[in-house]
């Protein structure tokens, strides 16, 4: 039983995922100099997330309306290099999570809405 509704709450999750990037963002436009500037800064941030839980789903759509490049980390994998360094280094697996590197220092960010407020401030 706990399979089934667990096998649901995917199946579910990756229905809403598909539909979301069917769903146009409206994007955020920047000149040349100013795109390979959000560029360079985005490039410093990773996304650990879950395909289909619904508060990665949202991240992922303020990333597209932001119009920059975040690579994503999938944490969901059990016994996966990305869901162990979320546990070991972050503190707990929940996603999303953001990882910011900067000058050789680490901030993990829980909290789609903190992510989000974070996002905005940097790259809106
Ligand atoms: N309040 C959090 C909720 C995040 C959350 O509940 N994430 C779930 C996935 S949808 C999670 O990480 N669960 C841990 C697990 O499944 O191991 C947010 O808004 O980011």
């Amino acid at each position: 039983m706990k399979l089934l509704l667990k096998a649901f709450r995917n199946g579910f999750g990756a229905l809403i995922a598909l539909v979301s990037r069917l769903i146009p963002v409206k994007k955020v436009k920047r000149d040349a100099q100013a795109q390979a500037l959000a560029d360079a800064k985005a490039a410093k941030i990773e996304l650990y997330q879950f395909f289909a839980c619904p508060f990665c789903i949202m991240s992922r759509r303020v990333i597209r309306g932001l119009n920059i490049n975040i690579v994503t980390r999938d944490a969901q994998t059990r016994g996966g290099q990305y869901r162990e360094e979320l546990l070991k280094e972050a503190g707990k697996v929940q996603v999303p999570c953001l990882k910011i590197t900067d000058n050789g220092s680490v901030t993990w960010m829980y909290e789609s809405a903190d992510i989000k407020a974070y996002l905005e401030k940097e790259f809106g």
